[in-house]
Formats: C-alpha cells, sequence, structure tokens
C-alpha cells in the first residue's frame, strides 16, 4: 500500500472502521478499497465482520435511509428497484476484454480500455453524500477446498443486507488468507438516487473483468445486477474453475429421498424462472441450494456444494398449496425481505398468485397502486412485479438439507436439465451416457424466455445449460469443459432431462405443478437400478406402471393410461427441428465447437428418423 493509500483510509474511516480494516493483513484488499474510495467519494465507510452487531447495523440502516421499509411481521422488509430496473440487463452486462481476446459473438463484450474508463467515470463521485459498505463474504462452505472468499464494496444497504442474508460471512475467512491476493472483488453503486431508486438506468452498467476478477456495477439497484456474489460471481468462477478441473454452475442441488432413508443428491440446470427453485423445494425432499452449485471430483465421485446459504426467490405464484414450506417461511417471524412486491398500508405483502384476494391499495415499485393504473406506456401494472423476490435464509427452511454446510459437498448421482418447452421434449428422460446428456439435453438446452431479464417473454431461445447468460468461456470451450469432466470418475452421474411445461394439442399443460415430485422419485430409482425404462431414440423414459404406483403413491392421483401416452410419446418433426436449430447455432456462431457434439445429434437424427419410418411421426411409448 502507498502512503497515499493509507492516507485516503486513515482519513475516512474511524477509528473503529480502520482498526477492522487493518486487522486484515492483506495489502492487495486495502488497496482496492482505497482506490474506490478515492474515486466514489463516499462521505463515511463503514467495515462490516462476521458479528451479528455488524450485520444488524447494515440492516437498520437499510431501513433508515428507506432502501427498506419495515413490514408488519416481525424481522420482514420490503425494498423496490426502479420502474425500469425490474430484471437483469442482459445487454448492459459485458466483459471487459482486451482488443486481441475473442470470447465468440454469443458473448457480450466491451473495450477494457475505454469500457473501464466510461465505468470508473460513473463511479466518480457516485458516492458523496453517502456510506460505503464494505463486507466480506466467502462463496461455498467455509474452509472447504469450494471456498471463495470475496470483498464487496456498495453505496446500497440493501445490497449488504441481503448478500448477509445469502452468503457465508467471510471476515474471519480474510483473516486467515494472510496477504493472499486470491479473492473475487465486487464495486456497486445505486448512482444517483431519486425516491429513492437508481436514476440514470441509462447508465446501468454491468462490467466484469476477468483477469482481475473483479466486478464494477452503477445505476442499477435491482438484485441480479448488484448482488456481486450471485451472478456476477459466477462469471469469474467459471472462468477460474476452467484452469483448476472443476464445474461452476447454474444449477441446484438437492436432496432426493428414496426408499428406507436413502438420500440421493441431484444437481439441476434450469433457466430462471422455469421451476428450479420449487424442483429444489418439491415437498418430501431436502435443499442444499437453489441456484448456484461449485463441482468438483474426489476419488472419482462427483461432489457439489451450494455457493450461497440463502435464496433469492421469485415470489410469484407462491402459495400455501404448492410451495408449502416457503409459504410457512413467507408468512411467520424471521428475516426477510421482499422486493418488488405490492405493500398495503397494514405492512402486509401482496403478491402475483398469493392465496386470498388482492388488495385495492397500497404502495409498488411504481409508487401507489390501485388496480387499473397503467404507465407512460399505457400498460396496465400489476399490483407486483413478476419478477418479484423473496431473500431469506436456507437454514430457515424446514427441508434444508443436514449437509448444507458440510465442508466436503455431497456426492452427487445425478444431473437434470430442464426449460420451458411446450412441444419437444417429454417430462423426463434419462439419456443414454454423459457425453449424449451434455449434449442433447445440456448443450441442446433451449427455452421460452421469462420476466428474469428485461425483454420481451414466451420467446423460444437457446441457453445452453440454462448457464448462457452467465458463461464466461467461449461456447466450445465450456461445452469441452463439461465432457472432459467425466473423464477420470468411477461412473458418471446419470443426466436426465425434464420438461414441466409440455403441452397438449389443445395448448393445455399436461403435468401439474407437483408432478416433479414423481419425475424426482423415478430418477432416483433410476440412479440405484432400481426402476425400468423404455429405450427410445432420444433416451430411456419410465415404465407405466411404475409411473402409476408413483402417483398413487405420492400424489394420491390416478395416472391413466391416456395420460402415460400423452405425456411421454415421441414427437418426432418437433425433434428433428430442434436438432436442425441447435446444429444450426453451433455451426454459424460457435466455431469452437466441439467435433462429438454435431456427431451425437447426427445419431440421435438417424434413430428419429429410422423410429419414424417405423411409427410414424408421434410415436407413443407403448410402441417399442
Ligand atoms: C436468475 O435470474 O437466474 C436468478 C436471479 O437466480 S438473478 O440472477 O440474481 O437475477
Ligand atoms: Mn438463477
Amino acid at each position: 500500500m502507498t502512503n497515499d493509500d493509507m492516507e485516503v483510509l486513515k482519513g475516512k474511516l474511524d477509528e473503529r472502521n480502520y482498526s477492522k480494516l487493518m486487522a486484515l493483513e492483506n495489502p492487495k484488499l486495502h488497496r482496492f478499497v482505497a482506490d474506490f474510495i478515492r474515486l466514489c467519494r463516499p462521505d463515511s465507510v463503514f467495515v462490516g465482520t462476521d458479528e451479528p452487531e455488524d450485520l444488524a447495523y447494515v440492516r437498520r440502516r437499510a431501513i433508515e435511509r428507506g432502501e427498506e421499509g419495515d413490514l408488519a411481521t416481525e424481522g420482514h422488509t420490503y425494498h423496490f428497484d426502479g420502474y425500469h430496473d425490474q430484471a437483469r440487463d442482459k445487454d448492459r452486462t459485458c466483459y471487459l476484454v482486451e482488443p486481441d481476446q475473442d470470447l465468440g459473438e454469443r458473448l457480450n463484450t466491451v473495450d477494457k480500455a475505454s469500457g473501464g474508463k466510461e465505468v470508473r467515470d460513473f463511479l466518480d463521485g457516485s458516492m458523496e453524500g453517502k456510506e460505503m459498505y464494505i463486507r466480506f463474504f466467502c462463496l461455498g462452505p467455509l474452509d472447504s477446498e469450494f471456498s471463495i472468499p470475496c470483498a464487496q464494496l456498495t453505496d446500497s444497504a440493501y445490497v449488504a443486507h441481503s448478500e448477509d442474508i445469502l452468503y457465508r460471512q467471510g471476515y474471519e475467512t480474510f483473516r486467515s488468507i494472510g496477504d493472499s491476493e486470491d479473492f473475487f472483488r465486487f464495486i456497486h453503486t445505486a448512482g444517483e438516487l431519486e425516491n429513492g431508486v437508481s436514476k440514470h438506468v441509462d447508465k446501468r452498467r454491468i462490467y466484469i473483468d476477468l483477469d482481475d476478477s473483479i466486478v464494477y456495477s452503477t445505476n442499477t439497484q435491482y438484485g441480479g445486477n448488484t448482488i456481486g456474489l450471485k451472478k456476477l460471481s459466477l462469471r469469474l468462477a467459471i472462468r477460474r474453475a476452467e484452469s483448476e478441473d472443476w464445474l461452476a454452475e447454474h444449477m441446484l442441488i438437492m436432496g432426493v429421498h428414496g426408499p428406507a432413508e436413502r438420500v440421493t443428491y441431484f444437481t439441476g440446470a434450469f433457466p430462471s424462472a422455469c421451476g428450479k427453485t420449487s424442483t429444489a423445494m418439491a415437498p418430501g425432499e431436502s435443499i442444499v441450494g437453489d441456484d448456484i452449485a461449485y463441482l468438483r471430483k474426489r476419488d472419482g465421485t462427483v461432489y457439489g456444494a451450494n455457493v450461497e446459504n440463502g435464496i433469492f426467490g421469485i415470489i410469484r405464484d407462491v402459495n400455501s398449496k404448492d410451495d408449502p414450506i416457503i409459504w410457512e417461511a413467507l408468512t411467520t417471524p424471521g428475516e426477510v425481505i421482499f422486493s418488488n412486491v405490492l405493500v398495503t398500508e397494514e405492512g402486509i405483502p401482496y403478491w402475483l398468485g398469493k392465496d386470498g384476494e388482492c388488495p385495492q391499495k397500497g404502495i409498488n415499485h411504481s409508487g401507489e397502486w390501485y388496480p387499473g393504473k397503467t404507465d407512460e406506456d399505457g400498460n396496465e401494472i400489476p399490483p407486483s412485479h413478476k419478477n418479484a423476490r423473496y431473500t431469506l435464509r436456507i437454514s430457515s427452511l424446514s427441508n434444508a438439507d443436514p449437509r448444507l454446510e458440510d465442508p466436503a459437498g455431497v456426492p452427487i448421482g445425478g444431473f437434470i436439465y430442464g426449460g420451458r418447452d411446450s412441444d419437444t421434449w417429454v417430462p423426463v428422460e434419462q439419456c443414454f451416457d454423459w457425453a449424449h446428456g451434455i449434449i442433447t439435453k445440456g448443450a441442446s438446452l433451449e427455452s421460452e424466455t421469462t420476466a428474469a431479464t428485461l425483454g420481451e417473454e414466451g420467446v423460444r431461445k437457446f441457453n445452453l445449460m440454462a448457464i448462457m447468460d452467465f458463461v464466461a468461456i467461449p461456447l466450445g470451450r465450456y461445452i469441452e469443459k463439461n465432457l472432459r469432466f467425466a473423464e477420470g470418475l468411477g461412473a458418471p452421474p446419470l443426466v436426465f432431462g425434464v420438461n414441466y411445461f409440455l403441452r397438449g394439442a389443445d395448448g393445455r399443460y399436461l403435468n401439474a405443478i407437483l408432478d416433479k415430485k414423481v419425475w424426482l422419485k423415478w430418477m432416483e430409482l433410476r440412479v440405484h437400478g432400481e426402476a425400468d425404462a423404455i429405450e427410445t431414440p432420444t433416451g430411456y423414459i419410465p415404465l407405466y406402471d411404475d409411473l402409476r404406483r408413483l402417483f398413487r403413491d405420492l400424489l394420491e392421483k390416478t395416472y391413466t393410461e391416456q395420460d402415460y401416452v400423452e405425456q411421454f410419446s415421441t414427437r418426432v418433426p418437433e425433434h428433428l427441428a430442434k436438432i436442425g436449430r441447435i446444429e444450426n447455432i453451433y455451426r454459424s456462431q460457435v466455431p469452437d465447437t466441439p467435433a462429438v457434439l454435431f456427431e451425437v445429434l447426427e445419431q440421435q437424427r438417424r434413430r428419429l428418423e429410422a423410429a419414424r419410418a417405423a411409427h410414424g411421426d408421434l410415436i407413443s411409448p407403448l410402441q417399442y
């Protein structure tokens, strides 16, 4: 640290905060803090440790500053993001690259020199009149091979508070790493505020420097753009994992409870707002994580750990019937932040799809709200935003898996890929082998867009392994990495595809929300070789009798042969069209696609064509 840095820190931090920072003997950290104090010019700086009083201070400041408000239930607060700041801004999220760096056309990039200058200009003086919060966290369980220390600077107490709920505290981790330079850094400013929200969303930028492991976020508040440890750290982790033979994935981890108290852990990759959290929260099973997983190999087995220890979940449609456990957490005392919901005068939050009647007035992300209110473009404003969210700790849920904090992670028996697909994939299917799964499920994932990102909804989009929005290396390399991950494993995890969104000819969904319980139990049995399957051109599907029994035992539902045939028939033209779309994307946009991807897709095409010649366009599972 230079004398100049020292002066900046001494000048801006009071004695208590200065000594907390200096107790971490890390010159790179001190330089980082001094650099951004100099640039952002906060009025004061708060340095947080892992102590409960420091967490309480951040939460209190969020309320005092009006970033959060108290709700009627103890521990519950609400927060609003700006009307035009309600989701991840994909267009303005870019990698800073040198002129000779090429990440491929599917990844957003911006020139490092000009982009770096642009975002530093936005940070310049951005914290005048404000307090800067410095928080330390650990991605992954503490003291484990998964752990990555992180330092976050922000002028938003809401962002710092959210991270306190979502991540493991890392001040002690920083104490233990000494002068290591190996940590992720995040700098965020909400920028100038108007009525408590970011005023200049046109200057919203999320710029990621992969070489330097630092992310800049400006003029935004929405969690997906600002909570550094969420998707911003995922990008840095993907880059790091590439060189170290592990995987950082947009995946849930859950324990599926099989016969005789057996618990089998699965990971699941789903695009945002496509049933990922509700799968991780399936009644009767246990949750390790709902969003981001690190996966490592040890003794021929894959182990997974949740990067987070909280949930930033979509609140829409959470109700007492379909999501009883989340419902319980959202309606009883405990620390929860509700963002972008409707709040009544009595301090009761309301969201789309909640039990009960919609209140006739309240405040929401648009200000005072009443039924029929429209925005400046004449669009009707719903009571709560479709991407409204809740933030809570997994430990506050009754189905938290006991191994959530296990430094060893949990052994993974199966990988699941799923998207919002109205017409092609069957509800559940096991792939022939690892490469077949990675290629025909993961690398072929498509999904209809949702409210989790800005832009039009319901458009079918390619979404590689549900991580397209966050991939940080050229796509071909990313696929190659996943394919190679199976090397050295005794038996790789089984790979499954699921589809909760299949529709019939009349457009209606063919499955109910909780049918996923049946698919999970079937996959669990398959991992242990305890259920038979039918081989189809696209993979192994369940037998009717097994599903009938599972539907009866788990859901007390009568599952008819007609249901089975409708849900599990192979839709040959749709599959062939999909293969064509996927090949086309890789051929035209991903020059480094591994050759095996085209081979595996071609084999699948041939199997489908042969089956069509024998049985026609729509093949009932009873015909195989
Ligand atoms: C998602 O959109 O996939 C999320 C929420 O999990 S966030 O990425 O934080 O916006
Ligand atoms: Mn996510």
